[in-house]
């Protein structure tokens, strides 16, 4: 890695955001990266790996870290989830744990607590969705999380809509140790178009699947050309790029469900998943997908690999 700017007088941080799932640890990393890098859903268990986003401010590059939420690990695929978690705290120098304003302190947040505590680096509770709580509700939630660790700051935030993020930055910019940064600084994060491809189609079939659909679902990009290249389609869109990805269910009735009837599901994923990779690539795109059935591949390491999750 290159030198960067700043390297000599700069400092720097990773910052890991950790929580249970569905507390909008993706949805703030989104907000303060400024680009939307991790799918957001309502479904929980929505991110899979580590997402890096990387933002500069004067002297401080932070590097955030955006990880699984945490939960009981049923297949091979949770305990590979839950890896990055592990792998995430111990290359943190600041720790962010990402609550629910608008949930309950139950077993899991304690589970996690017990964990926090064991931890090297200062933990900042982070109670995001501020937009759903009154004042006197933050209140309470915050008499009720302080005394489970010593936390160096306690900050209420709204990330899906950008609240309060000022006090955050500051406290960031403030306790990042001294050293060179870790990224050239232009970059912003560590995906590549591919797998950002991938995961937008994926979050796109979150949030039109309920229930066993979405968590058995996985997507690879299995063609990707750019206009100009010799494999371009003839009739694929002037300067664009042509994808084909295909969707792995874990059985034959969940591929029933994401057709839909006559295809209208799969048709509708197809489009506005198309939408959104045209924004993040930002020139016309063309999306194909294939449903291919992987009987159980959450619990086969051998397509966990293939996978590379
Ligand atoms: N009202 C409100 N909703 C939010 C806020 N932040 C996140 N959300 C919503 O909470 C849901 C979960 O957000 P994610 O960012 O996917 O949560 P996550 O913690 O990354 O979830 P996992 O990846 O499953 O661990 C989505 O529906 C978001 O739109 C917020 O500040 N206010
Ligand atoms: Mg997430």
């Amino acid at each position: 890695m290159a030198e960067a700017r700043g390297a000599q007088a700069g400092r720097y941080a990773t910052v890991a955001l950790v929580g249970l799932p569905n507390s909008g640890k993706s949805t703030l990393l989104n907000t303060l990266v400024g680009e939307k890098l991790a799918a957001v859903s309502q479904t929980p268990q929505t991110t899979r790996g580590r997402i890096t986003g990387v933002v500069n401010r004067g002297p401080v590059q932070l590097a955030f870290l955006d990880t699984p939420g945490v939960h009981q690990a049923r297949h091979a695929l949770n305990q590979r989830m839950l890896h990055h978690v592990d792998i995430a705290l111990a290359e943190a120098d600041l720790i962010l744990w990402v609550v629910d304003a608008d949930g309950f302190l139950g077993p899991g947040e304690r589970d996690l607590a017990k964990r926090l505590k064991e931890a090297r680096q200062p933990v900042y509770l982070i109670l995001n969705k501020l937009d759903l709580v009154s004042k006197g509700r933050l209140l309470e939630k915050i008499a009720a999380y302080k005394d489970l660790l010593a936390f160096r700051e306690i900050v209420p935030v709204g990330a899906k809509l950008a609240q309060n993020l000022d006090p955050l930055w500051s406290i960031l910019e403030r306790d990042a140790p001294e050293g060179p940064w870790a990224f050239e600084d232009d970059t912003f994060t560590d995906q590549t178009e591919r797998s950002m491809a991938a995961e937008f189609i994926r979050e796109k079939i979150l949030r039109k699947t309920r229930e066993e659909v979405p968590h058995g679902v996985a997507v690879v990009i299995r063609a990707w050309t750019e206009a100009g290249e010799e494999a371009y389609p003839e009739d694929g869109p002037e300067g664009g790029t042509c994808i084909e990805a295909e969707v792995l269910v874990e059985r034959a009735g969940h591929r029933k469900i994401l057709l839909g009837s006559q295809g209208a599901m799969i048709s509708d994923i197809r489009t506005s998943a198309q939408r959104e990779l045209r924004k993040l690539l930002q020139r016309p795109v063309r999306l194909e997908l294939r449903i291919k059935v992987e009987e159980d591949w959450r619990d086969r390491p051998d397509q966990l690999d293939k996978l590379e999750l």
